[in-house]
């Protein structure tokens, strides 16, 4: 367990999961010194330690405590089966585990994968649903360029990773089963002391307020000044909201930040008291 008054977190040293890591960590307002020590950092503003693994690696270092937190795909979480806690679906990294076949194979059900063999890095995860649905095929397991097995003859199908699905059409393969859908995640060691988990809570605070920003509108209108007060009232906004006269006598312009859940109840609010001209346009960015 780490005694330490900071958080240990490890994240992917490169790849796919590593910018968007990094930009988390920024947007909660941690800075972190990626300079010349790639194996390990520290962050300028915030007790954070920075770990860069393999992100094979990071479920058994978050499992064992040698990193208290870490960011990694769900997929690679469930092959490694690590015990460890999931706080946070960070939304990036999305993919789905599927299994693919050539494209001239007359596939019509799940059935069809009996006696198949199976091309795959994702063993566990591929056993434990081929067991699920009583499929008997065969595993292979291999440790790369999974998609290319079927045109070598290694293989009759793949299971593995996709995206856009360019890799699959490009090696003439169609998907035809979706095992799991994915994405990044913030895991959380069980051997957590005090100060690591009051820290992940601050973490989590501002994790929280980065994606409350992202689901604000900003919100202009007009307003008679006779029904001024109330339409205020509607108004949630960070303070009290901007109100402008407007060149017509008797109107205001009011401007306003309104959150996407409650989004068309304002609105219909609004318009009920008298308000016209509504536009809405999207926040880049929202310091409160
Ligand atoms: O070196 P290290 O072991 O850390 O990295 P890695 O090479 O194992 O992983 P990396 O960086 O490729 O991926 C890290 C994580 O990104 C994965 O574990 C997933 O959680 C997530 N992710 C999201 C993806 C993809 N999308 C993805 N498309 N990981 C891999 N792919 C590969 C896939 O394996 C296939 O080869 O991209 C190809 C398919 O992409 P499309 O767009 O052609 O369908
Ligand atoms: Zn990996």
């Amino acid at each position: 367990m780490n005694s330490e008054k900071k958080i240990r977190i490890a994240i992917q040293k490169s790849g796919r999961l590593y910018e968007d890591s990094i930009r988390v960590l920024k947007e909660c307002g941690i800075d972190i010194n990626t300079g010349i020590n790639k194996l390990k950092a520290e962050a300028y503003n915030f007790p954070m330690e920075v770990l860069f693994l393999r992100d094979d690696d990071i479920p058994q270092y978050v499992q064992d405590g040698v990193a208290d937190i870490g960011i990694v795909g769900e997929n690679v979480l469930l092959e490694k089966n690590k015990d460890v806690k999931i706080v946070e679906h960070l939304g990036f990294g999305k993919c789905r585990l599927s299994i693919a076949v050539p494209k001239g194979t007359n596939y019509k059900s799940i059935s069809d994968l009996k006696g198949l063999k199976i091309a795959t890095t994702y063993k566990t995860i591929l056993s434990k649903f081929l067991k699920k649905e009583k499929i008997d095929a065969e595993i292979h397991e291999i440790s790369g360029s999974v998609e290319i097995a079927p045109s070598i003859g290694l293989a009759d199908a793949i299971c593995d990773l996709v995206s856009s699905g360019s890799t699959l059409f490009m090696n003439g393969l169609k998907e035809v089963e979706v095992i799991l859908r994915s994405e990044a995640v913030l895991v959380q060691s069980k051997t957590l002391g005090k100060s690591q988990l009051q820290l992940v809570e601050k973490l989590m605070f501002r994790l929280n307020a980065v994606k409350k920003s992202k689901k604000n509108k900003y919100i202009l209108l007009n307003a008679p000044n006779k029904k001024l007060n109330k339409i205020i009232s509607i108004l949630p906004g960070m303070k009290s909201p901007t109100v402008l006269p407007l060149a017509e006598k008797g109107w205001s312009s009011v401007h306003s930040v309104v959150h996407e859940d409650e989004f068309w109840e304002i609105i219909a609010a609004l318009k009920e008291n008298g308000a016209q001209g509504i536009l809405v346009v999207p926040i880049e960015k929202m310091i409160i």
